[in-house]
């Protein structure tokens, strides 16, 4: 369904309809996108899983720069249409809100049960987006839930004074798919969310349960033949809604219904950021969920009546591990359910995991044992994220390894290493990294009327724009490489390498700071583009609306990416695997998955600098004592902002404070440093381009781990206990569940 831009044009090529196909901006960052790799992965790997979640009206917004900040523009991604789902007219669930309960005795049994009646019924409708798996028939899918008002409402059935409430009543249906809610590792704690993620697992388990019953097997049978893994807390409410259909519906002995459960459940944490932790008020989830949290304070009181019985007298750890917080509000920790509802619990890279161990979940651990917890270290597409996103270089590569088997298993890369150092491999290997540069080159002129040189070192971070990604220390960092540059004899100037230093990323509509480090980046990329001084040794681009079609266009040009967060907070990063898988070099801290892509393509090929996680704690504290003063590199940086040279005195004052008049919790200063000292290293480095080929090439040689096809096999084999079933999964089978 194409819409040509203008009425009459017709669309000269497949190129141009391409380009028109909206991202289906479903997620606000690393997270969404990890889910994608996996069913991507799932399907290629033959295995029999599926992804599901919310198909809203409105995706991640479009974000424009208007006079240097970010603006919002909605995304209504489905305004031409949407090619690639199927609607499922035949699939459909009620999903229950507020409503109230009573006590019902069946007449048989003379069991007493709690039912749970009236309030609002609203329709899950069914949208699927198939995923054909890499070289195999395996169709995986991605089940889209769509909100609408139940079938039981008809309009023309309600008379001229209750048309008011009757419009009313369908727009509350429809809105609780009507919009993403665009924040990245941040809870807000609106009720409409908290209907979000119900109406999420609602649908879906109906729909898990659904295609259970065919099988006609007991109900013992279900955590044999289902898996659920819980993507973050987001749908942790599935584990009381699972209980109470057992024990409400299906009338199971509560005993019998919770072994099943938490046989069921396995749940992936995805950050350690206190503010991204989900907590809701208590009285919000009983108002809303008045069945389930009866279900959760029981789930509760029996947890923590065993950990009693383990230690007993332990006042202080029944107060860490209940999923209730008690204070005004008293809170639900969705965490803290979400770990005693499952099996297994998993982190997304080997130091993220241990830090869930030893600080987040480490009461737990007392209880359960270290055998719970374990780590799943995130991966990506291989498809997407070189063979599609890179077609040049996916070609020489398979041209040299006779084939492109490497698609399906990364190891196969490792004989690119022979290759490192064939000056005549290097030449190729570089002439796709100018192209792709060139690309972006023109991407950059197009789109912003900045010219940039292809041969200069393109220097890129792009990810959602959050304080503890450290964007702002990046800035920091180019208005000092500024003040040098403009220090320079000439002699030494011509000497420089020539850098560009592109950013991108959205801030969350709320967050303030982060959308002044936009508005700092844009200034600062407007004084050093036009000052002729500096001979274009540095240019400073903000690339607007950072989106995976566009990361598709970056990433393969970069030759330094940075993934400079304060260690101990990015769980792991994907996006520093998508980089180095298309040969560019990281320049990161001692963080998430950045420790583990060193320890692949080995410490020489990669630029690590900064404190450790285990010392960050001890930082702060000092920093909170006032114990410890600004380094005068940064000082100075600091006093040129202040003092106006990137606009209005004053301006930029609230995103200053962070680091003089706040604690700098980020540690800014502790890092800046050693962090200006590397990129000194890189630009010294990069002017021999053989060295800088080899590395290059040895990046992605040595990618295998970080192949989505190795985490979804591990959590397939690890976590659910499944194994391939190439014949299961075809596009009849979808159609038929
Ligand atoms: C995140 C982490 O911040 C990120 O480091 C990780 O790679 C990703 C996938 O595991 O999950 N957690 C989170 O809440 N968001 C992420 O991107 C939004």
């Amino acid at each position: 369904m194409f819409i040509p831009k203008e009425p009459g044009t017709l669309v000269s090529a497949m190129e141009d309809l391409i380009d028109e196909e909206r991202d289906a901006a479903l997620g606000n960052g690393g997270l969404g996108r990890l889910a994608a790799c996996y069913v991507d992965s799932l399907a290629s790997c033959d295995l029999p899983g599926w992804g599901y979640g919310l198909r809203y009206n409105y995706g991640m917004f479009q974000q424009r720069i208007v006079d240097g900040y970010q603006t919002e523009v909605p995304d209504y991604w489905l305004n031409s249409g949407n090619p690639w789902e199927l609607p499922r007219v035949d699939k459909t669930y009620n999903v229950r809100f507020f409503g109230g309960l009573h006590d019902e005795k069946d007449p048989e049994t003379g069991k007493v049960k709690r039912v749970w009646d009236g309030g609002q019924v609203v329709q899950a409708a069914a949208y699927d987006v198939p995923i054909p798996g890499y070289d195999t028939t395996t169709m995986g899918n991605i089940r889209l839930w769509s909100s609408r008002p139940n079938s039981s409402f008809d309009l023309s059935s309600f008379n001229e004074g209750n048309y008011n409430q009757a419009v009313e009543e369908k727009k509350s249906a429809e809105n609780i798919t009507s919009i993403l809610y665009p924040n990245d590792n941040h809870m807000v704690g609106k009720e409409l969310r908290l209907k979000q993620e119900y109406f999420l697992v609602a649908a879906t388990l109906q729909d898990i349960i659904y295609r259970f019953k065919k099988g006609k097997k007991p109900w013992c049978e279900f955590p044999n033949q289902v898996a659920i893994q819980l993507n973050d807390t987001h749908p942790t409410l599935a584990i009381p809604e699972l209980q109470r259909i057992l024990v409400d519906e299906e009338c199971l002995e509560w005993d019998e219904a919770w072994d099943i459960v938490t046989r069921t459940f396995a749940f992936t944490n995805h950050t350690v950021l206190p503010e991204a932790l989900e907590r809701w008020p208590v009285d919000l989830v009983k108002h809303l969920l008045p069945r389930h949290m009866e279900i959760i304070y029981a789930i509760n009181l029996f947890f923590l009546q065993k950990v009693e019985k383990q230690f007993p007298g332990d006042r202080d750890l029944l107060v860490q591990v209940s999923a209730i917080e008690e204070g005004s509000p008293q809170c639900l920790r969705m965490a803290s359910l979400a770990v005693i509802g499952s099996h297994t619990v998993n982190g997304v890279a080997a130091l993220h995991s241990h830090l869930i161990r030893t600080t987040l979940f480490q009461h737990f651990i007392r209880y359960y044992g270290e055998e719970k917890f374990t780590n799943v270290t995130n991966g990506i597409s291989p498809r997407r994220w070189l063979h599609q996103a890179n077609p040049n270089l996916s070609q020489l590569i398979s041209s040299k390894l006779g084939g492109i088997e490497w698609i399906k298993d990364m190891e196969k890369l490792r004989a690119l290493n022979d290759l490192a150092t064939d000056k005549e491999f290097q030449e190729a290997w570089m002439d796709v990294k100018l192209h792709n540069k060139m690309r972006l080159a023109g991407y950059i002129k197009n789109n912003l009327g900045i010219e940039v040189s292809p041969d200069a070192l393109f220097d890129i971070q792009v990810k959602r724009i959050h304080e503890y990604k450290r964007q702002f220390m990046n800035i920091l960092s180019v208005i000092h490489r500024y003040h040098e540059l403009k220090a320079m004899e000439p002699s030494e100037l011509d000497e420089a390498t020539p850098r560009v230093v592109i950013f991108g990323g959205k801030a969350a509509p709320g967050y303030y700071i982060a959308k002044l480090v936009i508005k700092l980046i844009s200034s600062v990329s407007a004084k050093v583009n036009s000052d002729c001084s500096i001979k274009n040794k540095l240019k400073v681009v903000f690339l607007p609306d950072y989106n995976v079609s566009l990361a598709e266009v970056i990433i393969p040009a970069s030759d330094i990416s940075q993934h400079i967060s304060t260690a101990g907070t990015e769980a792991s990063g994907t996006s520093n695997m998508k980089f180095v898988l298309n040969g560019g070099l990281i320049l990161g801290t001692v963080d998430g998955a950045n420790i583990e892509i060193g320890e692949e393509i080995g410490k020489d090929n990669i630029f690590f600098f900064g404190v450790l996680a285990q010392d960050v704690e001890d930082l702060r504290h000092h920093n909170r004592m006032g114990k410890s003063a600004m380094v005068s590199s940064l000082c100075a940086v600091v006093q040129s902002v202040r003092e106006g040279e990137y606009g209005t005195p004053g301006v930029f004052a609230p995103l200053l404070d962070t680091l003089t008049i706040g604690t700098d919790y980020y540690l800014v200063s502790v890092d800046f440093d050693a962090y200006i000292e590397k990129q000194r290293e890189i630009e010294e480095l990069y002017k021999d381009k053989s060295c800088w080929a080899a590395k290059s090439i040895r990046c992605t040689a040595n990618m295998a781990k970080f192949s989505s096809d190795r985490s979804i096999r591990e959590y397939a084999e690890r976590i659910w206990n499944i194994e391939p079933c190439p014949l299961a999964a075809t596009p009849e089978a979808i159609l038929n569940d």
